[in-house]
């Protein structure tokens, strides 16, 4: 198992809904160690960066406008297979077909407003927790119980 970080996003919907408390939780409880944590404004430029790969899809203005229409909370969580674990959490990215128990499952209904981004791979891991979060943002700790959530930790 590979100690991986990844970013994760409680996007401008959940922020306005009430529900970033909730999303941060279900990820804490994981055993997922926070390591960077921010409410922000994502600017044009980073929406852009960030969301490169989606470049001329029609849903790529929608969703630029949606990212930047008010504050996200952004994260860093480390921890064993950091970037499937926050996947499975979140969900599918349609809501109607993401499993009962995940963020989208149960707590959404459109894909245009599904709450959370979540680190796709490795790669694009490293390239947005370095859009998101400068390195002295992330914080390096240990908790007093990482043996009992990581074996040898
Ligand atoms: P994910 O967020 O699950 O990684 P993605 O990277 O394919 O999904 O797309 C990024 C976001 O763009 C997604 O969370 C919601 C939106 N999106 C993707 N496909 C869409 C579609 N066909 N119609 C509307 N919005 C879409
Ligand atoms: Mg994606």
């Amino acid at each position: 198992m590979a100690i991986e970080r990844t970013l994760v996003l409680v996007k401008p919907d959940g922020v306005q809904r009430g529900l970033a408390g909730e999303v941060i939780s279900r990820f804490e409880r994981t055993g997922l160690r926070l390591t960077g944590i921010k409410l922000m404004q994502v600017s044009q430029d980073l929406a852009t960066r960030h969301y490169a790969e989606h470049n001329g899809k029609p849903f790529y203005p929608g969703l630029i406008s949606f990212i930047t229409s008010s504050p996200v909370v952004a994260m860093v969580l480390e921890g064993p297979d950091a970037i499937k674990t926050v996947r499975k959490i979140m969900g599918v990215t349609k809501p109607a077909e993401a499993a009962p128990g995940t963020i989208r499952g149960d707590l959404a209904v459109d894909m245009g407003r599904n709450l959370v981004h979540g680190s796709a791979n490795a790669d694009d891991a490293a390239r947005e927790v370095g859009l998101f979060f400068t390195d002295s943002e992330l914080v390096r700790y240990k908790r007093s119980n990482e043996g009992w959530i990581v074996e040898g930790a």
